[in-house]
């Protein structure tokens, strides 16, 4: 579910199909209490609302964008050379080459450009999050306090010891 009072972090997606995969940074910004806002934005397919959202983002409010795109992924490195925001790309896992053209297509911009680039799929997206939340967390004590008890929790759920998959 989107939260619409004054979001701050823009997940776009180049396809309705990136959904699946972007979601996860929707949930867990939803879980350290980050607002966001989702919409896809083509670089291919709506070259204009691309233009559109990037020249505009910081002045709507955003702070951080993440990006998510697949194949020739040209969605997160088209919105940071619009934006003085900084980008988050999730290469998202292609059927033809398994997101490694995603991958390369996100991370090697030229200098002068930067997009930071997570892993490829879920973890990317799930990570994507986690850096637009600790961007947001050096201004803002509540987000910080969040970032801390998820990272506990997360440590708190890590059994110590194997258990066999049948027991
Ligand atoms: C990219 O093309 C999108 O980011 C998506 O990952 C990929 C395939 O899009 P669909 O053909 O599934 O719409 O622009």
């Amino acid at each position: 579910m989107n939260r619409t009072d004054q979001p701050e972090v823009a997940i776009i997606m180049g396809s309705q199909s990136d959904w699946p995969t972007m979601k996860n940074a929707a949930d867990t910004l939803e879980a350290l209490g980050v607002s966001y806002d989702a919409r896809i934005v083509s670089a291919h397919r709506t070259p204009d609302r691309l233009v559109e959202f990037s020249k505009t983002a910081k002045e709507n409010g955003f702070k951080v964008v993440i990006a998510g795109a697949g194949g020739a992924a040209h969605l997160p490195g088209m919105a940071a050379s619009m934006t003085p925001l900084p980008v988050f790309g999730v290469p998202i896992e292609s059927r033809a080459l398994k997101g490694q053209d995603s991958l390369l297509s996100i991370v090697q911009m030229p200098a002068g450009i930067p997009v930071g680039t997570l892993a490829i799929g879920r973890a990317g997206a799930v990570n994507a999050a986690l850096m637009a939340a600790a961007v947001l967390a050096l201004n803002n004590p509540e987000i910080a306090a969040n970032l801390d008890d998820w990272r506990e929790k997360q440590s708190q759920a890590v059994a110590e010891k194997p258990v066999n998959p049948e027991e």
